[in-house]
């Protein structure tokens, strides 16, 4: 016979949080939200801790170098899409790491040879003005000169003119060395009464601009989340097929964890691929793998070695997994399970291995109680994808504006290894789909309000960190009727549809 679980397997919308006593410090800011990421022994500390616990999901929708310095500078850690070639994903982790607040990498670059009709055609297609003149016309070759609006007037110049006849040459520009501050990049600009400056390395390379406009913009992120060279942390996503090729690749770009990205993790690719990991890097490289949905399945990755577990299978907004498969757990059970089994395995090997609740989080509190049910951190999908700095394409349907948001497993992005069971190289039907999510501005907002309102709960359920929060929140299961209880009730909500009289 099978074994059959009777208990039903539960979602977050189906718990609420008991408050416990709040002293007069437990104010929202005195609450710290920093968490591990990875794995730790006993009495040490993880070398990867987040300032705030959340993590973006490991998709084409959601996780590029845009939204990856974005929610770094919040002080958590995007991990970068796997289902891209090799040399693109390198690419995102790479400019991630190379991204300094207020120093730009150039967009705008063209080659000496280069003329007036080149300079119009280069604007209109990036918007921008100024535009770096280099030795081989790429953002990192020798600086020759600047091109911006004010060096040429259409009317009175033919568009062939050479940009070395009205650039400003490199002898007249002021400039910043490599190594410079913002502040001290700011105050040349100001001096000088400049728009752009550009800072050049010692062998005379365009490194960086400064902008003028950028000045507003630069403001103190005070959770922002550095390595030890003060470069933003990032993740990125593997698989199970091409790690020999792709780790190396990553690491070399300087991701700082990577993470197995699968729909179901517990299966002997992981191992094969978490061994082949340890043995080459040893603890070097962090990586952590998953999705399982109970102790078995956590108990299977610790012991292959992973950093961190992930915990999630079919409670994604775009995943019909369970649909189409008949697999899957309710979040919040699999979440309480793997947790007891993580401090189960703490108290026997004296290793933390951190748990990442992945997939499902539709409201706020839902983090809450994840984190409340023993998660150290969540991964979201559909929450960042509503961001400008998602990769999406934000898209106006009826007067309203959303931005695009597809699974993994939808025929869209094609990444059948997230779904590779060894057989053929495709994906053979879908277990995702191709959907639309309310464009919701800019991540910094967002998180903000997030943040505020898991301090708040924390405070009263009287619990100043997450660890303390982990121990002392008292949950409870509600009934379906107290379901109905807990939003607005037996009232006429106003709304925009209902006029005065
Ligand atoms: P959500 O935040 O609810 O949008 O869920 C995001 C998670 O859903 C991802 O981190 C991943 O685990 C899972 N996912 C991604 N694609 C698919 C799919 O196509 N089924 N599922």
């Amino acid at each position: 016979m099978a074994t059959f679980i009777n208990e039903p397997s539960r979602t977050f919308n189906e718990y609420l949080l008991i408050p416990g006593y709040s002293s007069a410090e437990c104010i929202p800011a005195n609450v710290s939200l920093k968490t591990p990421l990875v794995k730790f022994k006993k009495g040490e500390q993880s070398s990867i801790t987040m300032n705030i616990p959340m993590v973006s999901a490991i998709m084409q929708a959601v996780s590029n170098d845009t939204l990856a310095v974005a929610l770094a500078k919040e002080g958590g850690v995007a991990f970068i899409y796997g289902a891209q070639s090799i040399e693109s994903e390198a690419e995102m982790v790479r400019r991630t790491k190379a991204y300094k607040a207020g120093f730009v990498q150039s967009d705008s670059n063209l080659s000496i040879n280069s003329t007036l009709k080149d300079v119009i055609a280069l604007k209109n297609k990036t918007g921008h003005t100024t535009v770096a003149v280099t030795e081989d016309g790429t953002s990192n070759s020798k600086l020759l000169g600047i091109v911006t609006s004010r060096d040429y007037r259409l009317s009175r110049m033919t568009e062939d003119t050479k940009v070395s006849e009205f650039m400003t040459p490199f002898e007249k520009l002021v400039y910043g060395k490599e190594g410079i501050t913002l502040s001290e990049a700011n105050d040349l600009l100001w001096n000088h009464k400049l728009n752009a400056l550009p800072i050049i390395s010692d062998d005379g390379r365009l490194a960086y601009f400064v902008f003028r406009k950028d000045y507003d913009n630069h403001k103190e992120y005070k959770d922002e989340l550095l390595d030890s060279s003060k470069r933003y942390v990032v993740g990125a996503g593997i698989n199970t097929r091409d790690y020999e090729q792709r780790v190396p690749a990553l690491v070399e770009a300087g991701a700082d964890v990577l993470c197995i990205d699968s729909s179901e993790g517990f299966s002997e690719w992981q191992k094969i691929t978490l061994g082949w990991i340890k043995e080459k890097y040893g603890e070097d490289v962090k990586v952590g793998a998953g999705n399982v949905v109970d102790a078995e399945g956590f108990r299977f990755l610790a012991d292959a070695g992973a950093d961190f577990v992930k915990v999630g299978i079919g409670g994604g907004s775009i995943c019909i997994t369970r649909e189409t498969k008949g697999i899957g757990r309710g979040q919040a059970t699999s979440v309480i399970e793997v947790c007891r089994e993580r401090d189960k395995y703490f108290e026997q090997t004296g290793v933390y291995i951190p748990v990442c609740s992945d997939g499902g989080i539709v409201y706020d509190h839902h983090i809450t109680l994840a984190l409340a049910m023993g998660a150290d951190f969540v991964m979201l999908g559909r929450y960042f994808a509503r961001f400008d700095e998602s990769p999406s394409d934000k898209v106006s349907i009826s007067g309203t504006y959303y931005k695009e948001y597809w699974g993994e497993g939808s025929a869209r992005a094609r990444n059948w290894q997230r779904y590779d069971l060894g057989g053929d190289k495709k994906l053979s039907f879908e277990e995702g789909v191709d959907s639309y999510v309310p464009y919701a501005g800019a991540l910094k907002d967002n998180v903000a309000i997030t943040l505020s309102k898991i301090r708040s709960t924390m405070c009263n359920c009287g619990s100043l960190n997450l660890n303390d929060f982990k121990k002392d929140a008292k949950l409870t299961l509600v009934s379906a009727t107290s379901i109905v209880e807990g939003s607005a009730h037996d009232v006429m909500k106003k709304d925009s549809s209902l006029t005065r009289v």
